[in-house]
């Protein structure tokens, strides 16, 4: 028998009242659900920035046959060991004290889903933030207690502040202002979304997050909903820039949810930069979405010109430049 699974698209009805004015909430009431034959799901490998390499990584486990989750861990340990990526795991950006704290979290096809968060000391927090989605009853473990169940896991402390980023925190000491430099100063925090063959979903996102930060802040990147989200019937999303911005608005689920009612991904995150573009001081900041649906269609847009995303399906590899809400 076919196995098929379920889309859910807003209703000619829901768009007929949504023309003729009447608001988002009766479209959300009227919505329908249709069965999509599962043949119609496209493997694909989608991620922030020119994250190439993590991508070919990530899909070399989806073409071999492997688990989503699994491509999704292997596809971001590639920049959180990337010492020249300054916005990941090893060799981050420090706090204003100088410690590179780490932000982390995953979600599998069943919905399930582990972080960490204000981490010090691991290499590869996505996969503490797996550990904890595998091995306890939680999702999110922060800062002392995170890195003691990371080391009951077996896991080793090693310094993540390299020789530059320390260099550069010493030259910012000078006149310590907290000004994120746009599309530069935390430019590469990864976070990415594996479809496999089977047609399942993963997410994932990694971050050292905004670069001289207070020392205890955390940010979207392992809030689950903020920095990433996954639903294995729709398809998921995943955020990056400033992280209060996304937080506010939560994001990456805002995107999976307005997909689950129709919009494709482009216009889901259009939408979701139009909420902090609507409600928050956002013409200093960048904020940027790219989102993957079960179908493989795709898409990305940020507020400030600059950002792109990487896809991979197919065997091909693009990097996409996103339209944004402020023009170049
Ligand atoms: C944060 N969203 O900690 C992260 C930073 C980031 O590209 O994504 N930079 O706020």
């Amino acid at each position: 028998m076919l196995n098929r699974r379920k889309f859910i698209h807003r209703s000619a009805l829901s768009s007929l009242l949504a023309a003729i004015g009447l608001g988002s909430t009766a479209c959300a009431s009227e919505e329908k659900t249709i069965e999509t034959p599962k043949g119609l799901t496209k493997p694909s490998v989608i991620a922030t920035w020119n994250n190439k390499e993590a991508n070919q990584t990530a899909w070399e486990v989806i073409k071999n046959g492997g688990r989503a989750l699994d491509a999704v861990e292997a596809g971001v340990k590639i920049p959180e060991g990337d010492e020249n990526d300054q916005s990941v795991g090893y060799g981050g950006r420090p706090d204003r004290d100088g410690k590179v704290t780490l932000d982390a979290c995953i979600m599998d096809e069943n919905g399930d889903c582990g972080s960490v968060c204000f981490l010090q000391g691991i290499k590869h927090p996505i996969s503490v933030a797996r550990k904890v989605m595998e091995e306890t009853p939680h999702v999110i473990l922060a800062g002392a207690g995170a890195l003691k169940f990371a080391l009951e896991q077996g896991f080793k402390v090693e310094e993540m502040l390299t020789e530059k980023s320390k260099k550069e925190y010493e030259e910012w000491l000078v006149n310590s202002e907290y000004k994120p430099i746009i599309n530069i100063e935390n430019h590469d925090t990864i976070g990415m979304i594996t479809i496999d063959q089977a047609g399942d979903i993963s997410g994932a996102c990694t971050t050292s997050g905004m670069a001289y930060k207070v020392h205890g802040r955390v940010g979207d990147s392992p809030i689950i909903g903020a920095g990433m989200f996954v639903d294995n019937e729709v398809g998921g999303a995943v955020a990056t820039g400033v992280g209060e911005a996304v937080l506010k608005t939560l994001g990456s689920f805002l995107v999976v949810e307005l997909m689950r009612q129709g919009r494709t991904p482009q216009e889901a995150c259009e939408e979701a930069v139009n909420r902090i573009a609507k409600n928050q001081h956002y013409k200093d900041i960048q904020v940027g979405y790219c989102a993957v649906n079960k179908a493989g269609m795709h898409g990305g847009y940020s507020i400030q010109p600059g950002f792109s995303y990487v896809l991979n399906q197919q065997d091909e590899t693009e990097l996409f430049d996103a339209k944004s809400f402020i023009k170049k």
